[in-house]
């Protein structure tokens, strides 16, 4: 028993939080490249203020971030050496079609990425591919105003068939986009949206994310009609909210937050929008932008897996209820679990909500899983040697792989596999921080961007090698 064995064990990065290289062998400048390191990053992430080139008065880390484009072989070379089955990642948008809206494709970005998979196959790694990980062209954005028109499904439409057909025997799993859901918390990275002065949020991101949904829709027919093995996921920024007390209003709120979260992959894995979102339109007034055939593409194309990245619980208090104090959470807010602990950002840790979140998505949707992100970001001291002691990420890695396996085991989840995030140090996304590492790889690097770029294993380096090598026998 414990886990199955093919069971994917692996990493996952996100091409512009590793990277770099942003303006290298043709490639166009991407909402994610323009997106700062310090106390200007929300606003614009959330598409409240307005930055769509580079300035003087800002660090850009996805710039250069961690250079993996220049490091890749070395990089993957590492985790073959840990035992990945799979490496997760995402493609730059902007190396194919620099633009968005060009006919034709950049070569030197699909030779790169075919290079790539290549090397991953050397070691016997199935890369698993997140098609958009909060990454729109500049140009799609200044031009067209991102996914709140219509004309980006189109382009992404070409960017699929172009990826779907020029890599047809080297990727099999896909995910469409990444964390669909943090279209409602992070707009300008989930669609690249800006929002006008007295512009109707609400309205614009709806309409956006139904264009990302039946752009999803489209990509799973697409995929399936070009490869029949191909496997099409959807993502989701997932965590179950606990109600903060036994009060009814307390327990309502947890179960709307919840239902709201979960709209999205409602769609992309059961092909309709649920009755309460309609509903809840109708009361704020705002007609979503449905074309004749729209709803028929949604229902017949449904995906064949639900991914999810997991990292906390959260908390959902009812209007009635007293002020209560907040914490951070991955990208939004959440109300302060007192029952939990928080790593240094904030984010409340929870095995048990690991467990609890998993069978959530099971009950829901009754398809396979896979786990795509979760992980501790931490400050990692290196010795001398440049070398980290991290038994606080072994210590939540190992608490997470074991309520992974009790859902497995004891609850019967299907789930084919899982990939920490961040498995080398990386850009963060929220803060644009080299500082809150992730890694089993410490990357020489800090948050203005100083350092070698040096590669180190860490601790829990060979913490996850033998993890892998037991098949999470051995925590
Ligand atoms: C998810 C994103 C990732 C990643 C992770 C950790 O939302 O998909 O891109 O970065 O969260 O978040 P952060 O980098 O803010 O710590």
């Amino acid at each position: 028993m414990g886990f199955p064995e093919n069971f994917l064990w692996g990493g996952a990065t996100a091409a512009n939080q590793c990277e770099g290289g942003y303006d290298a062998d043709g490639r166009g400048l991407a909402n994610v490249d323009v997106v700062p390191w310090g106390s200007d990053r929300f606003p614009i992430i959330t598409g409240e203020l307005e930055h769509l080139a580079f300035d003087d008065k800002h660090f850009y880390p996805a710039k250069e971030a961690i250079d993996m484009y220049h490091h890749y072989k070395e990089d993957i070379a590492l985790f073959a050496e840990m035992g990945f089955k799979t490496y997760r990642l995402s493609i730059g948008w902007t190396r194919i079609f620099p633009n968005g809206d060009e006919n034709e494709p950049n070569e030197a970005g699909l030779a790169f990425y075919e290079d790539l998979f290549k090397e991953c196959h050397k070691y016997g790694i199935e890369p698993l591919v997140t098609i958009t990980h909060f990454d729109c062209p500049i140009h799609l954005i200044k031009k067209y105003g991102g996914w709140k028109n219509r004309k980006l499904l189109g382009f992404y439409e070409n960017l699929v068939r172009v990826l779907f057909t020029r890599f047809k025997d080297l990727v099999k799993y896909w995910l469409t986009f990444n964390e669909i859901n943090m279209i409602l918390h992070a707009p300008f990275m989930g669609a690249g949206l800006v929002f006008e002065e007295g512009e109707d949020h609400e309205l614009a991101k709806y309409t956006a994310a139904h264009h990302e949904l039946v752009a999803s829709a489209l990509a799973t027919k697409i995929g399936h009609e070009i490869n029949p093995e191909n496997k099409i996921g959807c993502m989701m920024a997932a965590g179950v909210y606990y109600p903060y007390s036994c009060r009814p209003g307390d327990n309502w709120a947890a179960y709307e937050e919840m239902r709201e979260e979960s709209y999205l992959i409602d769609v992309q894995a059961r092909g309709e929008y649920p009755r309460h979102f309609l509903k809840k339109l109708e009361r704020l007034g705002i007609e979503l932008p449905i074309l004749d055939g729209d709803l028929e593409i949604l229902k017949a194309h449904t995906v064949d897996f639900i991914s999810f990245s997991y990292y906390s619980t959260r908390v959902a208090v009812g209007k009635d209820n007293d002020e209560v104090e907040v914490t951070s959470g991955n990208i939004f807010d959440s109300v302060k679990n007192p029952y939990l602990e928080a790593s240094e950002w904030g984010w409340q840790i929870d095995p048990l909500g690991f467990r609890t979140t998993i069978n959530m998505l099971y009950d829901r949707y009754q398809k396979p899983l896979f786990v795509v992100e979760n992980g501790l970001g931490a400050v990692d001291v290196p010795d001398e040697a440049g070398y980290v002691v991290d038994d606080y990420r072994i210590d939540y890695l190992a608490k997470h792989i074991a309520a992974m396996r009790d859902a497995i085991e004891l609850d019967g989840v299907e789930m084919w596999g899982y990939t920490t995030w961040g498995c080398i140090d990386l850009v963060s996304a929220g803060t644009g921080e080299m500082k809150k590492r992730y890694g089993f790889i410490y990357v020489d690097r800090d948050n203005a961007g100083v350092g070698t770029l040096k590669r180190t294993p860490k601790k829990s380096f060979d913490w996850y090698k033998q993890v892998i090598a037991t098949n999470g026998e051995i925590l």
